[in-house]
């Protein structure tokens, strides 16, 4: 099954995106941790804030096919660094045919 990851700061939007794809069946949990539901990998939003936490967002980023950065369109910063999607395709996903 194919995976998306879902990364962004803490109330960007993620949990609701993922209750709005998924047909409003979600349970966020507060608890600071991954949560795996059907396709979805939700990462809490100290991942990205806690440069502490990059090495276990990079690693669970392997296991996906679609990495989401989840952006608050009413902030005013963020926390993406301007080649972070280039990074992200590195890898050989982005060449990947299905
Ligand atoms: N206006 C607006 N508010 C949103 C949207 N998506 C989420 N929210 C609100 O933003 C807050 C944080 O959303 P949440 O999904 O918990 O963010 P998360 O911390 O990234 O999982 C909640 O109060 C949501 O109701 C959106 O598209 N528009
Ligand atoms: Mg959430």
């Amino acid at each position: 099954m194919k995976k998306m990851m879902l990364i962004g700061e803490t109330h960007a939007g993620k949990s609701s995106l993922i209750k709005a794809l998924s047909g409003q069946e979600f349970q966020p949990r507060r608890a600071m941790a991954l949560q795996y539901f059907g396709p979805f990998i939700n990462t809490p939003g100290e991942f990205i804030e806690n440069h502490f936490f990059f090495p276990a967002l990079i690693t669970t980023s392997a296991d996906c096919h679609v990495l989401a950065m989840v952006q608050d369109a009413s902030s005013r910063s963020s926390l993406f660094p301007p080649l972070l999607p280039r990074c992200s395709t590195a890898g050989g996903r982005a060449d990947h045919q299905d």
